[in-house]
């Protein structure tokens, strides 16, 4: 009898932040069969704190000890910092999961796109809501030519954490979160959903940036609020969208709607287990029934038709799917450090283009 022994390579992860977003990844580690090796923070207490509510195997004092101890470092910390602790990973020679925006300007993500390439390590981005099954739907009936020519596009992103005057956080301020704030937060979410839902590139944008609170907690913010964006794409369709975290009412609502030549999809991330179906003579809501769903939407489903799946199955998800790529799988739709760079190019043509107040191309 021969015996095939399969080597699968451990996915020992240091989650470097303790914030919202390093509670998340470390939840996600755990169900993609993971090991959590350590959490570092912004102070030894918040550190240990993370590390005692997420079962972590130890506290970092330093990004070293970190690297020593993983071979997978996923970057939850301000922006600014993303960089500098992404580069040290990959010269280490570890794969990397960073979060969105990549880096504060098109430049540095594209010096980190780089690195990793010749490194030869996996290095993600987590542009989650690619892994809601209904989002992976709606892209298999694009590609199947059921929508038609795609002519427009539209939605928004809409949250209200910002609000008041009151509501701080360190996105707001452009020298930790970057000159553009909620684009980089989240249009870049949008955008990333509507390319990789149409196949299709934004080729050209022109917008208007707001900022509805100019002054947080006593200081001068000069990040925006809102984002009102019109673009053309590489494929012909003409679109718009809104971004906005000053939307009174909405939490986490991410709308975006494809219309092509035979019909009309809807995803709303309010409602992830649906997916609106136009037609010029009926509508349809399509429920999240894997059997009723392409092959990449039905992998996706965590749990039966019915019963809810939403934010944090899609990170588990995308982190399963990193894992993955570690061992060698090539995962369809896994968003990598060149969509991060994409993002990052999009959100610089915005920037020009709100400050010019004209057309700005989005470079390749
Ligand atoms: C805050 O705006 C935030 O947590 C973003 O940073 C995430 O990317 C988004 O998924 C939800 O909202």
């Amino acid at each position: 009898m021969v015996h095939v022994t399969i080597t699968r390579q451990d996915y020992r992860a240091a989650v470097i932040g303790t914030g919202f977003m390093g509670r998340v990844h470390a939840r996600a580690i755990a169900v993609a069969g993971g090991s959590l090796a350590g959490i570092a923070g912004s102070t030894p207490e918040r550190a240990r704190e993370a590390a005692a509510d997420l079962r972590a195997e130890t506290v970092f004092d330093d990004l070293d000890a970190a690297l020593d101890a993983a071979n997978v470092v996923h970057v939850c910390v301000p922006n600014h910092l993303h960089a500098p602790i992404a580069l040290a990973a990959i010269a280490a020679g570890k794969h990397v999961v960073c979060e969105k925006p990549l880096a504060t300007d098109a430049e540095t993500a594209r010096a980190m796109t780089e690195a990793a390439r010749d490194a030869g390590v996996v290095a993600t981005v987590p542009f989650v809501y690619r892994f809601h099954p209904m989002v992976r739907e709606a892209r298999a009936r694009v590609a199947s030519g059921r929508i038609g020519r795609l002519t427009l596009a539209h939605g928004s992103y809409l949250q209200d954490w910002l609000l008041r005057p009151g509501d701080d956080n360190w996105r707001v301020d452009a020298d930790k979160g970057g000159a553009l704030r909620a684009f980089g937060d989240i249009g870049s979410h949008w955008c990333d959903l509507l390319e990789f839902v149409s196949g299709d590139r934004i080729t050209a944008v022109n917008a208007q940036l707001a900022t509805a609170n100019r002054q947080r907690s006593g200081r001068d913010v000069s990040t925006e609020d809102i984002v009102t964006l019109q673009f053309a794409t590489a494929g012909g369709m003409v679109g718009s969208t809104v971004i906005s975290q000053v939307s009174a009412g909405r939490k986490n609502r991410l709308l975006l709607e494809i219309s092509g030549t035979e019909s009309t999809i809807a995803f709303d991330q309010e409602q992830p287990e649906t997916l609106w179906l136009g037609g010029r003579d009926q509508n349809a809501i399509l429920m999240r029934d894997p059997e009723h769903l392409s092959p990449d939407a039905a992998r996706l489903t965590r749990v039966p038709a019915g019963h809810a799946q939403g934010y944090q199955d899609c990170f588990d998800a995308f982190v399963t799917d990193t894992r993955a790529a570690i061992e060698g799988d090539a995962p369809d739709g896994l968003p990598t450090f060149a969509d991060g760079l994409r993002a990052a190019r999009i959100a610089e043509a915005v920037f020009a283009s709100g400050r010019s107040r004209d057309w700005a191309e989005v470079p390749r």
